[in-house]
């Protein structure tokens, strides 16, 4: 039987969509295994790992976005690599790649997460999208126990969303002055890994439509956060941010 790499993540998570996104823009084969949040370490434990997204080839087990965007850069056809060949520009890519994955992937997190799990019926829906039925029938025990873990181990309150909400804004504002001279892409003059990462990981604050895991609809939303993300939306980053997902992400 022909071997199929297989993708695990949580459906809604944002460093997940940064993957599927990359594996999707070059049609490679693979199938998503959601999960549950905390069910997830049964099937990342045994493969030496513990977030989410890990990527299951024939050949490697990889654990992280950025070594998972590495290894489809060796596969992808020229035209659609991530990564400039130009070692300076490459070296930007990396660079803007890594600062979006450690500080504006955790931010919109926890700014967000603050907001959605006030919402059971919200979060069921989107944690269990795509997920295992007898996980599934777990959400109702699993979902006061994430809450708790995700309120601890990521700090989510009211005062660390608003900060949090305010250095997402600090972001937008470096990226739209990086955007203010007319440039199209964040390096150089094609979409490079830092766009897709960007465009992915602001995702939870911008909401876009063509995002491919699963968001609410902002009426499922509370006020006060709909607010917020519209700000963003009308600052030149979220533009393009909007741009991106528009113009870039291919169907899933
Ligand atoms: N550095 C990782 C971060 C991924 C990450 O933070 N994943 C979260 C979901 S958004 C996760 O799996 N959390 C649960 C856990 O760490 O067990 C990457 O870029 O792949």
């Amino acid at each position: 039987m022909e071997f199929t790499s297989r993708l695990i993540t949580f459906r809604i998570s944002h460093y997940c969509e940064k993957v599927r996104w990359a594996l999707d823009r070059i049609s490679f084969p693979y199938v998503e295994e959601c999960h549950l949040p905390l069910l997830h370490r049964l099937k990342t434990t045994p493969l030496g790992g513990s977030s989410v997204p890990v990527l299951v080839t024939k050949a490697e087990i990889l654990k992280d976005s950025a070594d998972i965007l590495k290894h489809l850069e060796t596969v992808a056809p020229p035209h659609l690599k991530l990564y400039p060949d130009l070692p300076v520009l490459r070296q930007e890519v990396q660079a803007l790649e890594a600062e979006f994955n450690l500080k504006l992937g955790v931010l919109t997190r926890q700014w967000g997460y603050f907001y959605a799990l006030q919402n059971q019926s919200v979060m069921k829906e989107l944690w269990c999208e795509g997920v295992p039925t007898w996980e599934k029938l777990l959400f109702p025990i699993m979902f006061p126990l994430t809450c708790r873990l995700i309120h601890s181990s990521y700090n989510v309150h009211r005062d660390s969303a608003s900060a949090a909400y305010r250095q997402i804004q600090r972001i937008f504002e470096r990226v739209s002055d990086r955007l203010s001279d007319g440039r199209r892409y964040l390096v150089g003059d094609c979409f490079s890994a830092a766009d897709l990462a960007f465009a992915s990981l602001s995702a939870p604050s911008v909401v876009p439509p063509q995002y491919g895991g699963c968001f609410p609809e902002l009426n499922q939303l509370p006020d006060e956060m709909v607010e917020q993300i519209q700000i963003l939306r009308e600052t030149i980053a979220g533009k393009y941010a909007l741009r991106l997902y528009e113009e870039e992400r291919c169907p899933v």
